[in-house]
């Protein structure tokens, strides 16, 4: 168990031509180890309605013995296709809190899909092959960025008010921090002092 101290900086609407409601922020602290291209950190926001869902279908599939991509981010409502691209059966499922679904064996060409209803984590295995796994981060809402490697992070068009921002990052014990966007989109900075986080699950 390694710790590792937090600091984060969120400034709200620091750009002079940021629309009103745009959050810039910048996390300090977590290295590059926990924020690579591959393994981004996201923020979403939680206290807001849910939109009208988002039809979009992004894709998991199942290529080359392994799960493509190995980590995917929807939104609540979203539904994922499931593609088998491989020479071999696989047997997708899921024990997952957030969601639990078994899509039972399939074969080359089959298509299958899962829809996440509900926020949280989701792993993701092979029955056949257990090296076989991915993640699917279920944001309950569009209010939600990637961390870049440096931090930074951008949330656009929120609607004014006090909401929760939630961070994430693989390896991170994910923390919570409340926002207040205002009305008038004047700059805001928001300051968290030191932190701790336990690396772990
Ligand atoms: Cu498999």
């Amino acid at each position: 168990m390694r710790q590792v101290a937090l600091l984060l900086l969120a400034i709200a609407g620091l750009a002079s031509n940021a629309a009103a409601g745009d959050i810039n922020g910048k996390v300090v602290g977590w290295s590059r180890v926990f924020l690579s291209p591959e393994h981004p950190g996201v923020v979403w926001v939680e206290g807001l309605p849910t939109k009208p869902v988002n039809k979009n279908e992004p894709v998991m599939a199942q290529r080359g013995g392994q799960f493509v991509p190995p980590f995917l981010i929807v939104i609540a409502g979203q539904t994922v296709n499931m593609p088998n691209e491989d020479e071999v059966a696989h047997n997708v499922y899921s024990l997952s809190a957030a969601k639990q679904f078994d899509l039972g064996y399939y074969a080359k060409g089959d298509l299958k899909k899962v829809t996440f209803d509900r926020p949280g984590m989701v792993e993701v295995l092979c029955m056949i092959h257990a090296f076989m796994r991915a993640r699917i981060l279920v944001v309950p809402n569009p209010y939600y960025a990637t961390i870049a490697v440096d931090g930074s992070f951008r949330i656009r068009n929120l609607p004014a008010g006090t909401f929760t921002l939630t961070f994430w990052a693989d390896g991170m014990t994910s923390f919570s921090q409340p926002v207040t966007v205002p009305q008038d989109a004047k700059p805001v900075i928001v300051r968290v002092s030191w932190a701790s986080s336990s690396a772990g699950k």
